[in-house]
């Protein structure tokens, strides 16, 4: 986190924040990205070659033609004093080289899961886990349906039992918004606790 002193003179000051948004291949991270950014997001999408078949499960989304090759970059105002700047990762597995300077200064993480290829965020859990940087859970509801419920994802996924699960739809603002402000006081909850500071 950075703070500079507000634009507007009133003294206040203004905290910007670094946030990753991971996941596996096509779980709707450059949507997510896409649909909160307030301004036009940093993209590297390139045409998907034959290096993702047999790797690379498109049973799901048969329409996505392109994939993020480098990272998503965008940035959203929560309040006139907090800014996050996100950072979207590659989901193909060849590109995750890119993940280690992506989360470099990150408060924390969201992991994006598509509950019907629950086993391709497992990896992003445990690069998480090994870095000891916060993460949450973010059920993408493809078609606007819930699949299973969050205690049984959280379940199957084997999580602590602090770490939150959300749900949301990435293509809409206002749902992945939530998901943002959740992860940043999941943030803060975490650093009250390891320094024993009041709410
Ligand atoms: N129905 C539905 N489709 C979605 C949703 N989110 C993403 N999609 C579609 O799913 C596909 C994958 O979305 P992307 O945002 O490119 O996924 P990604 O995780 O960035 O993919 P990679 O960078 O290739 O790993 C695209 O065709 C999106 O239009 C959603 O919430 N609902
Ligand atoms: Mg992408």
């Amino acid at each position: 986190m950075s703070h500079r002193p507000a634009a507007n003179g009133a003294g206040g000051r203004v905290t910007s924040a670094k946030i990753v948004i991971a996941g596996g291949f096509g779980v709707g991270k450059t949507t997510l990205v896409g649909s909160v950014s307030e301004i036009t997001p940093l993209t590297t999408e390139a045409i998907m070659t034959s290096a993702g078949v047999g790797v690379d499960d498109t049973r799901q989304i048969p329409n996505k033609t392109t994939t993020t090759v480098a990272m998503d970059f965008g940035r959203i105002s929560i309040d006139r004093d907090l800014i996050l700047y996100l950072f979207g990762t590659p989901g193909q597995t060849r590109f995750w080289f890119m993940w280690d300077e992506l989360v470099r200064g990150a408060i924390g993480a969201v992991v994006m899961v598509d509950t019907r290829r629950l086993a391709d965020c497992f990896a992003a859990i445990d690069f998480f886990e090994h870095r000891k940087l916060p993460y949450l859970i973010a059920i993408n509801c493809f078609d606007g349906q819930q699949y299973h419920q969050a205690q049984d994802v959280r379940d199957a996924l084997a999580i602590q039992s602090d770490v939150p699960v959300v749900s949301c739809d990435a293509r809409n603002r206002e749902s992945t918004k939530q998901v943002l402000i959740s992860l940043v006081e999941y943030v803060l909850s975490m650093r009250r606790t390891r320094t024993g500071a009041p709410a």
